[in-house]
This record gives structure tokens, C-alpha cells and sequence, in this order.
């Protein structure tokens, strides 16, 4: 059987699929054969470690489970041949829903209200706070692919007027900025879902931030790296910046502090995608993946810098 390198957790049902068809090492033990890996099933938080990938003379395929896939140098493996897949398309609801979720909390102030009621502060203090409304706002999408474009249909119903950035204008209705800070300002909600990496790092930074506004909301379901985190802190303690609700941060699973103690703030541990259908779902795509290179040398689903190789 072929030998492949597990980064990271995988499930039992991958492991079980898995098992039928190649011999599982794990980076995590510290040995494998080298010589002998072909295949890596990964992660998108894990990626493939630089230095691992070159140890790896005769790998060809590297699995990723996860749409974003920062974390592995696409750049390395097509120059040495090796196709990278990814799981794009079956999360896109789940995501596009913890961003409704996201922005929800951070309006209605749910989770201050849940618990105001469940506190018996409601019984003691009076009513909560008066929150503000989701309905009627004007949201910018940074990113408007795949799960943007999901996170706009979802937005619908709350009647909102949809704008966005990318660096290509799509074939879409709604209104499009070339400038992500002429965007920032012309909107009441900023939603980040690009992907990661050195293109997009650091692009909301404290000028994007000061555009939004005092009564701005800056949502983020892309990756930590694309908002500038100690611009965003600085921002939301002297009042340039209203509101924060985050399901990444740069240097996962650390939050900042600041972050912790801020009324304004809404915070997720990077849950985007995690619900058991839909993490279900990209782990079959993961497997699928591996089981189809194997049978065919072909995979269903490239990352587009290996896409080529996938002939
Ligand atoms: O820029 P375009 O025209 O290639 O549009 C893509 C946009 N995008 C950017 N927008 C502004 N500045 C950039 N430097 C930049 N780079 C990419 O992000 C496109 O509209 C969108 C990405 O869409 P998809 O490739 O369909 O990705 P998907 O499946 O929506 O996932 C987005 C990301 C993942 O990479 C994970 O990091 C995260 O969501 O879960």
C-alpha cells in the first residue's frame, strides 16, 4: 500500500477510509519513511511545513481539508509536480451562516442579552439594553467568491444593500468598489472573506477601519492574517472603530486579551465550518481526493495553482 503523511487530526471515518488504501504515518509521531510518502492528508490550519514538504522526495499529492490553504506553498509543490486539492463549495452555507450568526450577535447584542435572562439580572435590574437592528444595513463583502457570494444570498433576507470589493469586478448587481477604504466608508458593515496570504495580508488596516466608522461593524471569517489585529484593537479602544465580531485571529488559538474584556466585541474560536454535516462533508471531499489520485492520478477538486497538473 502507498504511504501517506496525516498533518494534523483526521476523523475516524477518514481514518477508516483511509486505512483500506494506504499506510498511515503521522507527522506528529516523529518518524516516517521519507522516501516512501506519496500522499499528506492535511489541514488548512496546519498546512505542510515547508521544510517537510522538501524532505519529501517522491510525494505527489498533498490534501487539504479546508477551502483556505495559506498554510501550504502552493508555488513549491507545482514547480516540483505535486497537485494540492482543497475542499471549496461544500461549506459555503455553514460559513455564510456563522456570518449571519456573527452579524446578528453583534447587532441584537444576543449574547449580553442571553445573558441578561439567564443572569436573573432581568428580574433584579429591569429590561436589557435596547440593541441595534440587523434589517436595512448597508454591507460590504471583501471577497465576493464562493462563500461571498453565499453570505450576500443569506443577506437577503434581512433586506441588505449589498457592496463589495475584489480585485476583478464580477457579473453581479451590486454595487462594486475598486478602493476596499472607498468601500469601508460608503458601508455600515464590513464582512472579510478572501482568502489568506501574502496578496491579502494586512489589506483591512487602520485606514479601512477609521473609513468604517465609529458606528462601523468589522466581521472576519476569512483568515486573522487579513486584518492588521493591533490596528483593529487600537481602533476599537479609542472609539475609531464601533464593532468587532471574529471567528479568526492572527496567531490562532490565541486571542488577543483586549479582545476579551471589550462589550463591543463578539468572539468565535474559529467555528466557521464547524457543525457535523458540513465538517462530514469535507472530509469525504478529503478522502475523495487522495482515493481518486490514486485510481487515476486525477483529483476532483485542485487548488488553481496545481490545476494544470491535473491532466
Ligand atoms: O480578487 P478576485 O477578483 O480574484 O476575487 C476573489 C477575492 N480576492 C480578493 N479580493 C481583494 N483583494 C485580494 N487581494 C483578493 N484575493 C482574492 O476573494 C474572490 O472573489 C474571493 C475568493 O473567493 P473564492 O476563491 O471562491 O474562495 P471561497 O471559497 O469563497 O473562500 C474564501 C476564503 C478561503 O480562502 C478561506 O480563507 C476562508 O474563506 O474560509
Amino acid at each position: 500500500m502507498p504511504d501517506l503523511l496525516q498533518i494534523g487530526g483526521i476523523t475516524d471515518t477518514m481514518r477508516d477510509r483511509l486505512e483500506a488504501e494506504f499506510t498511515i504515518h503521522k507527522l506528529a509521531d516523529g518518524t516516517y519513511p521519507a522516501d516512501a510518502i506519496t500522499h499528506i492528508a492535511t489541514n488548512g490550519h496546519d498546512g505542510v511545513p515547508s521544510d517537510v514538504m522538501a524532505g519529501l522526495p517522491n510525494l505527489k499529492m498533498v490534501s487539504c481539508y479546508g477551502v483556505g490553504y495559506d498554510a501550504i506553498d502552493t508555488k513549491a509543490a507545482a514547480d516540483r509536480g505535486i497537485l494540492v486539492t482543497h475542499t471549496p463549495d461544500v461549506l459555503n452555507a455553514e460559513v455564510a451562516s456563522t456570518t449571519i450568526l456573527l452579524m446578528l450577535a453583534s447587532f441584537r447584542n444576543f449574547l449580553a442579552d442571553e445573558a441578561h435572562a439567564r443572569s436573573g439580572n432581568w428580574e433584579a435590574n429591569g429590561n436589557a439594553p435596547l440593541s441595534r437592528s440587523a434589517d436595512n444595513r448597508k454591507v460590504g463583502i471583501l471577497g465576493l467568491g464562493r462563500i461571498g457570494q453565499a453570505i450576500a444570498d443569506k443577506l437577503e433576507a434581512f433586506n441588505a444593500e449589498i457592496h463589495y470589493h475584489t480585485r476583478t469586478k464580477k457579473d453581479v448587481d451590486y454595487t462594486y468598489h475598486a478602493n476596499l477604504t472607498d468601500m469601508a466608508a460608503a458601508v455600515e458593515v464590513l464582512i472579510c472573506i478572501t482568502p489568506g496570504g501574502p496578496s491579502t495580508n494586512k489589506i483591512v488596516n487602520a485606514d479601512v477601519m477609521n473609513a468604517l466608522g465609529s458606528d462601523g461593524t468589522l466581521i472576519n471569517v476569512s483568515r486573522g492574517s487579513v486584518v492588521d489585529e493591533a490596528a483593529m484593537v487600537a481602533a476599537l479602544q479609542d472609539g475609531r472603530l464601533g464593532y468587532a465580531a471574529l471567528d479568526v485571529f492572527e496567531a490562532e488559538p490565541k486571542i488577543p486579551d483586549a479582545l476579551k474584556t471589550m462589550s463591543n466585541v463578539v468572539l468565535l474560536p474559529h467555528v466557521g465550518s464547524a457543525t457535523v454535516e458540513t465538517r462530514a462533508a469535507m472530509g469525504g471531499l478529503v478522502v475523495d481526493n487522495l482515493l481518486e489520485h490514486l485510481k487515476n492520478g486525477k483529483v476532483l477538486t485542485p487548488v488553481p495553482e496545481t490545476a494544470h497538473l491535473n491532466g
